[in-house]
């Protein structure tokens, strides 16, 4: 396997929680994972129009992310083994690692909302706690359009309180996490085809798109060991699907 990431990002990955890496992506792939963002938004689009039902064709228009993406798409599910994802689990989760969650996540342009600070780790408490985020820039990503925020280092904070917060005009809705210094965020401007690979316990948010005609998207897969489990539940929990075994792919 040809290496994607370097020493320095995996020793910043240890002592900050995070880094920024070329995904490797072929610009037919990116634009393949694009156009299969717009079709099961179209799709989901049409049927809630067939429907008639106003409010389900604005719960669409108003949806943000589709999660188990690659169950609506093959073309999700095969990326979602892309080379960079394997050794990023390979490297910081071992040998055998599941798909944890995945979604697709569009910030269209004229739907410019807040998505809050929070850990990942703060909406599911997973047992083990830890696991790896890849927040692919599918498109560029960037203040303008909504690009994410982390603070570096926050995961040595270990896992903050989360409390529910409402849906509004300006805000997603979902958890926020309670801490008062955020003096040390940054934002992590991508451009298509980079990954953000970041700890489960980083601090991050993603800011409004007040692009004129910017549509950012971004694929956000999550890995984990296999066999977790929820501690809400004691069952096992998230997608489930195996990716690789003995450090080698599954498919
Ligand atoms: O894609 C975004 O805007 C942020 C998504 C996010 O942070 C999350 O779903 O955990």
């Amino acid at each position: 396997m040809m290496s994607l990431i370097s020493g320095e990002q995996a020793a910043q990955f240890r002592e900050l929680g995070y880094f920024v890496a070329e995904g490797g992506f072929a610009p037919a792939l990116l634009q393949a994972m694009s156009d299969e963002m717009d079709r099961v938004y179209q799709d989901h689009l049409r049927q809630a129009q067939a429907s008639g039902d106003a409010a389900a064709v604005q719960a669409v228009r108003n949806r943000r992310s589709f999660s188990q993406f690659h169950t609506l798409s093959p073309v999700a599910a095969q990326f979602a083994r892309q080379p960079i994802y394997l050794e990023a689990c390979l490297k910081f989760i071992g040998p055998d690692a599941d798909l944890y969650y995945n979604q697709a996540a569009t910030k269209p342009p004229e739907r410019g909302r807040v998505f809050s600070w929070h850990q990942d780790s703060g909406y599911v408490h997973t047992e083990p706690l830890e696991y790896i985020t890849c927040w692919t820039a599918i498109t560029d990503s960037n203040l303008d359009n909504g690009c994410i925020w982390i603070i570096p280092g926050s995961p040595k904070w270990g896992l903050l309180e989360h409390l529910p917060e409402p849906e509004t005009g300006e805000r997603y809705g979902g958890k926020t996490a309670q801490f008062s210094d955020e003096s040390g965020a940054i934002p992590v401007e991508m451009r298509a085809g980079q990954v953000a690979i970041f700890s489960s316990l980083m601090l991050h948010k993603s800011g409004a798109n007040t692009s004129a005609h910017s549509i950012r998207r971004g694929y956000v897969p999550q890995y984990h060991v296999p066999h977790l489990i929820a501690r809400h539940t004691g069952q096992p929990w998230g997608d489930q699907v195996p990716v690789l075994r003995g450090g080698r792919r599954v498919d």
